[in-house]
């Protein structure tokens, strides 16, 4: 009666008090501390029916491929694009999430960069921290409230950034795979025409194979010499060179960006950027929000253990 559950971690948890939770309560191995990853799965890869990673760190197929009666992961974050799905489905294991608990922060993080890009904040704490300020002027820089804020993805995040915008009499338009129902947002049937349209171009759409470089040089070009983009999605959605080129010769004004094609090394050109505001992928990063998800990471492991089912599960698991 006494027995936990073996459970295979996969790295350290973004919260380290999730660690102490999750070795509390289940026979925790860390993969990560082994000093022979390989080895170790094929010796005891067969022991676990149950792994916990992140959305960052994901899971690759040769990790799922070594673990013969996988049946459940809980995944902390809402990202669920480093999880490698085919070899999750050909497993038959099933995949629990933590959506909904990271909104409000996700669009606190996209205002914070839109308006820090806008109005040269990073920018102004490094001129006064030189000592600029008794030597010259700080430039006057871009309005944000009542311009056009353009959403690439109305999800969750996308909706919630939508609300805030209307506190700074902003002006929305949206362009998604398809329209959303009952959105009251203006929807753009191309990103391209979203881009053209918009002051502020906020990415909040799933990254994957389905949004692979959408943002390119063309869209860059569309924003245009006014325009600023901010991402806290995906690091992929963008083609991260593509943005350094438009940076540099000022096709669009500026950027926010919190996530990255290859973390944690952002493209060495956008370091000696002024107008980017560079964040090393926190936009979910606050206690209270981080405590959440750890919530939600373990409610989804106790909840697939007593009822085969977890109380958030990623759209392609549930589907099987
Ligand atoms: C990270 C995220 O998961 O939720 C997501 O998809 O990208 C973030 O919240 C978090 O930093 C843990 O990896």
């Amino acid at each position: 009666a006494n027995i936990r559950p073996r459970v295979l971690q996969y790295g350290r948890m973004p919260l380290p008090q999730l660690d102490a939770e999750l070795t509390q309560a289940y026979e925790v191995t860390l993969l990560s501390e082994q000093p022979d990853r390989e080895q170790f799965l094929a010796e005891q890869g067969a022991q676990f029916e149950y792994l916990v990673t992140s959305a960052a760190m994901g899971l690759p197929a040769h990790v799922v491929d070594a673990l013969p009666r996988l049946k459940f992961v809980s995944s902390f974050g809402v990202g669920f694009d480093a999880l490698d799905r085919d070899a999750l489905l050909r497993r038959g294991a099933r995949v629990g999430y933590t959506p909904g608990v990271l909104d409000d922060c996700v669009a606190d993080m996209a205002f914070a960069l839109l308006l820090d890009a806008a109005r040269g904040l990073s920018e102004s704490d490094r001129f006064v921290r030189r000592g600029d300020w008794a030597r010259g002027r700080f430039g006057v820089r871009t309005r944000a409230s009542g311009k056009r804020l353009g959403i690439l993805g109305m999800g969750r995040i996308g909706s919630t950034v939508a609300r805030r915008a209307a506190g700074f009499d902003m002006e929305v338009a949206y362009h998604n795979r398809r329209p959303v129902e009952g959105s009251p947002h203006r929807y753009l049937p191309s990103l391209l025409e979203l881009a053209r349209w918009a002051d502020f171009l906020v990415i909040t759409a799933a990254g994957g194979d389905g949004t692979r470089h959408l943002v390119n040089a063309e869209v860059l070009a569309a924003l245009g010499p006014q325009g600023f983009l901010i991402n806290v999605a995906r690091g992929s959605v963008v083609d991260e060179a593509a943005l350094a080129d438009a940076l540099q010769t000022r096709r669009i004004a500026g950027a926010g960006i919190d996530v990255f094609e290859d973390e944690p090394r952002p493209l060495p050109a956008l370091l000696a950027l002024d107008n980017v505001v560079l964040a090393p992928h926190i936009a979910s990063g606050t206690h209270e929000t981080r405590r959440a998800m750890a919530d939600l990471v373990l409610r989804n492991l106790q909840q697939f253990i007593a009822t085969g089912r977890p109380a958030a599960e990623v759209p392609w698991s549930a589907a099987q």
